[in-house]
């Protein structure tokens, strides 16, 4: 998809024009992957254009870091407020927002202790990620032949640029035989999650979704469907899932900020079907609080014009 660009991107504290917003060719992170990112939305509410869970986003893209051992040169409410101050300054209701910070120019060696920490933040409109239509019709999804890495091979709770290798394989070799998204097990054989969304399974009434030690990222769209579930009174259960129990799933959705919360209608040509009832309510009530309809879910929006 290509961008729509805005106006102005935060570098290092400044607003720089989009197009200008550039980084020199020996950049450390282009070279090795060391950067640690955010993928958040911003979506129109009644009281102005709602930053969903930033603060919870800003804390995760300190966790990153800290599991490389990279120290962001501004506090966390300095980055929230420039994330509103993006927003702000781009005139959107709805947008996404992509904080990365990266090591930059200055040190090519392994070591990246030396490096100077850069981080920029851009704003864009960008459509639900697996496509407007995932949202209703659903994708068909395949189980990778690439395994999530192990958490000793590279920290998987951290949502770290060079970790994305592993998602873009996947995702590939997914489009090629014909299908919208990848899920990847891990190298014990369980479910770990998709390219860049967390997997949900529904049977008998009950959700489950594999725990954090197999190998998921700790999404925060994946917290608001637990919250949202367990509040309509479904049990949740976080537990290792093989593939097969995708296969025989009665519902299953895909989650995350960018995808947002998609059916999923085939796995490894096994028919799950239409969206049920379980995905249809959690889609409704998750699209209802990002817009802050739903009261119970007021705290999770941070309005970009309270500066
Ligand atoms: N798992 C992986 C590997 C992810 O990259 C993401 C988010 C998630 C799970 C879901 O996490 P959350 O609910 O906190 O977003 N992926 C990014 C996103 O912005 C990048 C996608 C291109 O959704």
């Amino acid at each position: 998809m290509p961008f729509e660009k805005t106006e102005k991107i935060w570098m290092d504290g400044e607003l720089v024009p989009w197009d200008d917003a550039r980084v020199h060719v020996l950049t450390h992170s282009l070279h090795y992957g060391s950067g640690v990112f955010e993928g958040i939305r911003t979506y129109a509410a009644a009281d102005g254009p709602a930053v969903f869970r930033l603060t919870d986003h800003i804390q995760r893209l300190f966790d990153s870091a800290k599991l490389i051992m990279m120290e962001i040169p501004y506090t966390r409410d300095e980055l929230i407020e420039a994330c509103k101050l993006t927003v702000r300054e781009s005139g959107l209701d709805s947008c996404y927002v992509r904080p990365i910070a990266y090591l930059g120019y200055g040190e090519i060696g392994l070591n990246p202790l030396p490096c100077e920490v850069n981080v920029s933040i851009a704003v864009w409109p960008w459509g639900s990620y697996l496509g407007e239509e995932s949202l209703e019709a659903g994708v068909k999804v395949k189980v990778s032949s690439w395994r999530r890495m192990d958490p000793n091979i590279n920290p998987v709770a951290a949502k770290g640029t060079g970790i994305y290798i592993n998602s873009s394989l996947a995702k590939v070799e997914a489009l090629h035989g014909g299908y919208d998204e990848a899920i990847l097990l891990n190298t014990t054989g369980s479910v770990a999650e998709a390219t860049g969304e967390n997997v949900f399974t529904v049977k008998n009434g009950v959700l489950y979704t594999p725990p954090l030690s197999s190998g998921a990222l700790e999404g925060i769209t994946r917290d608001s469907v637990m919250t949202i579930a367990r509040d309509f009174g479904y049990e949740v259960r976080e537990q290792p899932l093989l593939r097969t129990d995708l296969y025989l799933a009665d519902e299953a959705f895909l989650c995350g900020t960018a995808a947002e919360i998609v059916p999923i209608r085939e796995v490894d040509d096994r028919e799950i079907g239409d969206p049920g009832e379980v995905t249809r309510k959690i889609q409704e009530t998750y699209f209802a609080a990002v817009h802050g309809q739903v009261e119970k879910y007021a705290d999770w929006l941070e309005y970009a014009n309270d500066a």
